[in-house]
């Protein structure tokens, strides 16, 4: 049984509109995997560096055969693929992946933290994800994105643009 995925998209260097688009569609050529809601794409300040450029944001939705660690695995290969070189922590990217959810699962190892233990924190990553899945129960605080997304401002990410799913 395929589980239902929520992947955090984030891109602050070059032309992000085209990175996030092209993580997308690198995304959906991922094998035994298919993405099935995205969110719209937001452009939003820096969170916990600020000294840096604007963001865009956006989440999305995916079906998913992969276990947590080869989606983690992807995330990590498809970012090289896009020519990202980690710098510092929270500091500017070409792309970044994140695993925010994997279905109701809580997983905790060396390389992996799910859900993505600052989401609730984050405008950027609960609004988009409101946009798609409002109604998702947090596994840990049993809240859902209707009611984390209550405390943001919603009028501080600007909307950019809705992608439509490409058919393949
Ligand atoms: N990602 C970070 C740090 N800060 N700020 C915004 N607005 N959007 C991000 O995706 C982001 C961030 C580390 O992953
Ligand atoms: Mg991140
Ligand atoms: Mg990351």
């Amino acid at each position: 049984m395929p589980t239902i995925c929520y992947i955090g998209l984030g891109s602050n260097v070059g032309d992000r509109l085209q990175n996030i688009k092209k993580a997308v569609s690198l995304i959906a050529d991922w094998p035994d995997n298919k993405i099935l809601k995205i969110s719209s794409i937001y452009e939003t300040e820096p969170w916990g560096v600020k000294d840096q450029a604007p963001f865009f944001n956006a989440v999305i939705e995916i079906s998913t055969n992969l276990l947590p660690e080869v989606l983690l695995k992807h995330c990590l290969d498809t970012e090289k693929q896009m020519g990202r070189i980690r710098t510092i922590k929270w500091g500017p990217r070409i792309i970044d992946l994140d695993i925010l959810f994997y279905g109701s699962q809580v997983i905790k190892t060396d390389t992996l933290v799910i859900p993505h233990p600052l989401l609730a924190e984050r405008d950027f990553v609960i609004i988009p994800l409101n946009d798609i899945a409002p109604d998702y129960i947090h596994p840990v605080t049993h809240l859902s994105i209707h009611k984390l997304a209550a405390s943001f401002d919603f009028m501080k990410l600007h909307f950019i643009e809705k992608l439509i799913i490409e058919p393949k």
